[in-house]
């Protein structure tokens, strides 16, 4: 049995654009999905959890039961409506408000800058393609730094990689571009430039608190043993964990990394322009990160493929319906005998303390890691008020046993950001995909604590994983 260090955080995560809901009050600008998901017509981001105005509520469950962390993102469009340009006062009070909650309840923000968020205005002109948004990103990390002094540990951006390949390779989120791997390799450089830019300028500041960068980081596996499959999983790896990671802690991409991109890019007809002056300042910032974020949720077994890139995103909870061959990396597959969960997302805690030891072997000045986000959606079941979600509390066991035995291996892990603290709104799969330690009745906006949140509460007094 593990027991996890006594100044460990067990927090809970959210997003504003999911959490908040409130998208067109409080003088909030247009984000690319308000639009995109008005089109789509499968569901609305308001009002999510309401968090906008459930705040107090929500904060004085987290010190009910134990959770004394809480990742929250700004919504960029709340302090800065156009993304430059003038500022709303009341996005600023709002944030304010909200840390001001935090504090008297004695509950550490975590904060990022940017989650999936960024203004209409500026996507319209191509997102983190155009180099002009970098300018406008770091001007509004560098409001936010002196602003609010408040906060003590900032990230600059939730998941690089799923951003890149959910615009532009998979089209599940806006602008729906699909396999364009010169959007995907130029998005992920230039969105790990502008994170360089802003712990550079941070540093420079002398900005009190910490900063670090959120990447998902899901662990590749060989579907065999073949050189064949293992080098699919080798390619999967490069594009989605070694690229960031090499960009956040070396400054450069190593040779291995540019070999792999190489010929992902020659399969898949791709250009990409990285500047020398881009990996000077990256250079500067890779000893500059006080922290590591990571999400982690699953992990893949991949086995070679040659054709073309065939993807269906299981955005619906039908079990078995993911489809994921993309040609130049590879095919993966589901491994029989493994669980996972209704949206094909095998649960496989290994992963998790893979991924934890990797990162202490290969960039050895990674300080310290947080868990900033893990759980698992499920379809829970509201009965008079009460939701078992046994499945879930399965789930957070055994990722939490790798994390403990990873600490136990010398890794430095503080903290456990469990996705998600209440339920709220799934950018693809909308509400049923519940992830939750809080139940909420989208109608009533009235929350009830799962069986999970009691076992959370338990966890964090005790500190033993059981
Ligand atoms: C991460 C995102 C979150 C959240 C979570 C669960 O990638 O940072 O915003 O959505 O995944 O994903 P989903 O809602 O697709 O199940």
């Amino acid at each position: 049995m593990y027991k996890l260090p006594e100044d460990f955080i067990f927090g809970g995560a959210t997003a504003a654009y999911q959490a908040e809901g409130a998208t067109k009050e409080g003088g909030k600008g247009a984000v690319a999905w308000d639009e995109f998901l008005e089109k789509q017509g499968r569901f609305s981001p308001d009002p999510a959890s309401d968090f906008y105005h459930q705040y107090p509520e929500d904060i004085r469950l987290c010190e009910k039961f134990g959770v004394n962390g809480i990742r929250i993102s700004i919504a960029w469009t709340r302090i800065f409506p156009d993304g430059t340009g003038a500022v709303n006062q009341e996005g600023v009070d709002f944030y304010h408000n909200l840390f001001a909650e935090c504090k008297k309840r004695n509950i550490t923000a975590f904060v990022t800058l940017h989650h999936f968020d960024t203004p209409k205005k500026l996507f319209d002109k191509g997102d983190f393609l155009n180099r002009d948004n970098l300018d406008a990103f770091v001007d509004y990390a560098a409001f936010c730094f002196k602003e609010f002094g408040e906060v003590r540990y900032w990230s600059t951006f939730n998941e690089i990689y799923p951003v890149a390949t959910n615009q532009y390779l998979l089209g599940t989120f806006p602008p729906s571009v699909k396999s364009d791997f010169s959007k995907i390799i130029q998005c992920l450089h230039n969105m790990m430039v502008a994170h360089a830019r802003a712990v550079n300028l941070f540093k420079d500041n002398n900005y009190p608190g910490e900063i670090g960068v959120v990447h998902s980081l899901e662990t590749k596996y060989p579907a065999t043993d073949s050189p064949e499959d293992r080098h699919a999983a080798f390619l999967d790896d490069a594009l989605s964990v070694r690229f960031l990671l090499d960009a956040t802690y070396l400054g450069y991409y190593s040779e291995k990394t540019m070999q792999a991109l190489e010929e992902i890019a020659e399969a898949n007809g791709a250009t990409y322009e990285f500047l020398d002056e881009d990996f000077e300042i990256m250079k500067k910032a890779s000893r500059r990160n006080d922290y590591l974020g990571i999400n982690h949720y699953q992990c893949h077994f991949v086995k070679a493929y040659d054709g073309q890139t065939q993807i269906h995103h299981n955005g619906t909870g039908d079990k078995g319906t993911s489809v994921y061959k993309v040609k130049g990396i590879g095919e993966r597959i589901y491994k029989e005998g493994l669980k996972r969960t209704d949206w094909d997302w095998l649960i496989y805690p290994e992963g998790m303390y893979d991924i934890l030891v990797r990162i202490k072997e290969d960039y050895p000045h990674y300080n310290k890691i947080y868990i900033t986000e893990n759980g698992m959606g499920y379809k829970d079941e509201f009965e008079d008020g009460v939701i078992m979600d046994e499945a879930r509390i399965d789930y957070l066991k055994v990722y939490l046993e790798a994390i403990g035995k990873a600490i136990e291996d010398g890794v430095n892990v503080k903290g456990y950001f469990l996705w998600s603290l209440m339920d709220l709104f799934s950018w693809t799969n909308g509400y049923n995909k519940r992830y939750g330690l809080f139940y909420v009745d989208f109608e009533t906006q009235k929350r009830y604590p799962k069986a999970s949140a009691y076992w959370y509460k338990r966890l964090s007094e005790t500190k033993m994983i059981n």
